[in-house]
C-alpha cells in the first residue's frame, strides 16, 4: 500500500484535507478495469506522476502521487465528478489524500505492570483474587439473568442510579433503588481494602456492570468529578485486560464529546505520561486520590495484550462491576484543572 489514505470528509477542526501532491481516487483500479498505465495516461496530462498505488485492497481505489502539488490541483479540478475521456467516460471521485497515521503502539511498547505498587500512581490499588472463582460465577449468573442494555460495542447494566453517557453524569434525583443483594459479599469485602473505612460500604450507591466482548475496550476518561465521590472500585470478572493510565501534561477536564462517542481513542492527542497495569479476572482495582481525579483510565481495544513479553489473550468477554458513590454537591478536590465543578467554563 501507499502510506496514504482516504481523508475524512471534514477533519476534527472542520477543515477539508489540505492540498498536496497526493490524490485519493475512487472508482478507479484493476477491479473496475483500469490499469496503472491507464491511470498514468489520464493523470499524466496534468503533470509528471511519481507513483500510482492501490489505496486499499478493494482494487477500485488508487493513490496518485504527483511531483508537484499544482499538478494534483489541476487534475482534481478537471477530473473529479466528471466523465474522463481518457478512461472511456468513467467518473472518478477524487480528494486530496492524507498520510496514514501511525497506529498507537500496542501494550508491547508500554511496560505493563502486574502490581499497583510497580505502577506507582498515587491512589491506585489492585488486589488479586478479590472474589473466589465460585463467587465470580455467581455474580456472572446474577447479571446474566437480568436485562442488558446494548451500547455500540458493549452491554451495560446500571443499579442505584443510571449512568447517562451523553453527559457522563447521573441524575441524582432519579434513584433506582438499593444495590442488588447479589453484590452484598463484594461490598462487605471492600472494607478490607487498604485505607477504606467500614462505613464506605454503606455509602456506595451506584453500580455499573460492563460486558466487553473480546477486542473491545473503553475510551480514555476521568470519571466526572461532580458525578461521583473520590473512591471508585472496579471488579474484573470472566477475563483479563490491561488498563492504561494517562496523565496529560497540560491536561484539563474536558466536556464530553457526544459527537465523538464515548468509545473513541484519543491516542493522537497531546503528550502524556502513560502507565499500564494488568487486571486479571477476580481482581479489584481501586481508583482514588490523584489516580482517580487526575489520570485518564483507558482499556485498549485489543484481542491480545503483551504483558512483560507474554502474549495474553482476551477472553470471549470481560465483565466489570464498577462501584461508586454518587456526589450530591460540587467537587472540591485539589486537582482543579481536571475538575468540572471548579471549571465552570469547560
Ligand atoms: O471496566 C472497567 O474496569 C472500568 C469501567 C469504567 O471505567 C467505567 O464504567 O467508567
Amino acid at each position: 500500500m501507499s502510506g496514504y489514505t482516504r481523508p475524512r470528509l471534514l477533519a476534527e477542526d472542520g477543515a477539508p484535507p489540505p492540498a498536496s501532491a497526493v490524490l485519493y481516487v475512487a472508482n478507479c483500479g484493476p477491479a473496475v478495469g483500469v490499469t496503472d498505465a491507464d491511470v498514468r495516461a489520464a493523470f499524466g496530462a496534468f503533470g509528471e506522476v511519481a507513483e500510482v498505488q492501490p489505496a486499499d485492497s478493494s482494487g477500485a481505489r488508487v493513490i496518485v502521487r504527483f511531483h508537484e502539488p499544482a499538478a494534483a490541483e489541476a487534475a482534481l479540478a478537471a477530473l473529479h465528478g466528471r466523465p474522463c475521456d481518457r478512461l472511456a467516460g468513467r467518473v472518478l471521485h477524487i480528494r486530496y489524500s492524507v498520510p496514514v497515521k501511525p497506529k498507537a503502539p500496542r501494550g508491547g511498547s508500554l511496560p505493563v505492570t502486574l502490581t499497583a505498587s510497580e505502577l506507582g500512581i498515587p491512589g491506585i490499588y489492585m488486589v488479586e483474587e478479590f472474589v473466589t472463582a465460585a463467587e465470580e460465577q455467581e455474580l456472572l449468573a446474577a447479571v446474566d439473568s437480568r436485562p442488558w442494555k446494548s451500547l455500540a460495542k458493549r452491554r451495560v447494566q446500571h443499579y442505584g442510579y443510571e449512568f447517562l453517557y451523553e453527559t457522563r453524569n447521573v441524575d441524582s434525583k432519579q434513584f433506582l433503588g438499593e444495590l442488588p443483594a447479589f453484590v452484598s459479599t463484594v461490598l462487605e469485602k471492600i472494607t478490607s481494602y487498604p485505607g477504606v473505612k467500614k462505613c464506605t460500604i454503606r455509602l456506595i450507591d451506584q453500580l455499573t456492570v460492563n460486558e466487553y466482548p473480546c477486542g473491545v475496550g473503553l475510551s480514555p476518561h476521568i470519571d466526572t468529578h461532580s458525578a461521583f465521590e473520590e473512591m471508585i472500585f472496579s471488579l474484573s470478572l470472566a477475563g483479563p485486560c490491561i488498563m492504561e493510565f494517562r496523565k496529560y501534561r497540560n491536561g484539563s477536564w474536558r466536556a464530553p464529546s457526544v459527537a465523538k462517542g464515548a468509545d473513541e481513542d484519543i491516542s493522537q492527542e497531546p503528550e502524556c505520561i502513560r502507565k499500564a497495569i494488568f487486571l486479571p479476572p477476580r481482581s479489584m482495582l481501586l481508583m482514588s486520590g490523584e489516580g482517580r481525579y487526575a489520570w485518564h483510565h483507558y482499556i485498549p481495544h485489543h484481542k491480545i495484550d503483551d504483558v512483560g513479553g507474554q502474549v495474553i489473550k482476551r477472553n470471549s468477554r470481560r465483565v466489570s462491576f464498577t462501584f461508586r458513590k454518587v456526589r450530591m454537591g460540587p467537587c472540591d478536590c485539589e486537582y482543579k484543572q481536571f475538575c468540572d465543578s471548579q471549571n465552570k467554563k469547560c
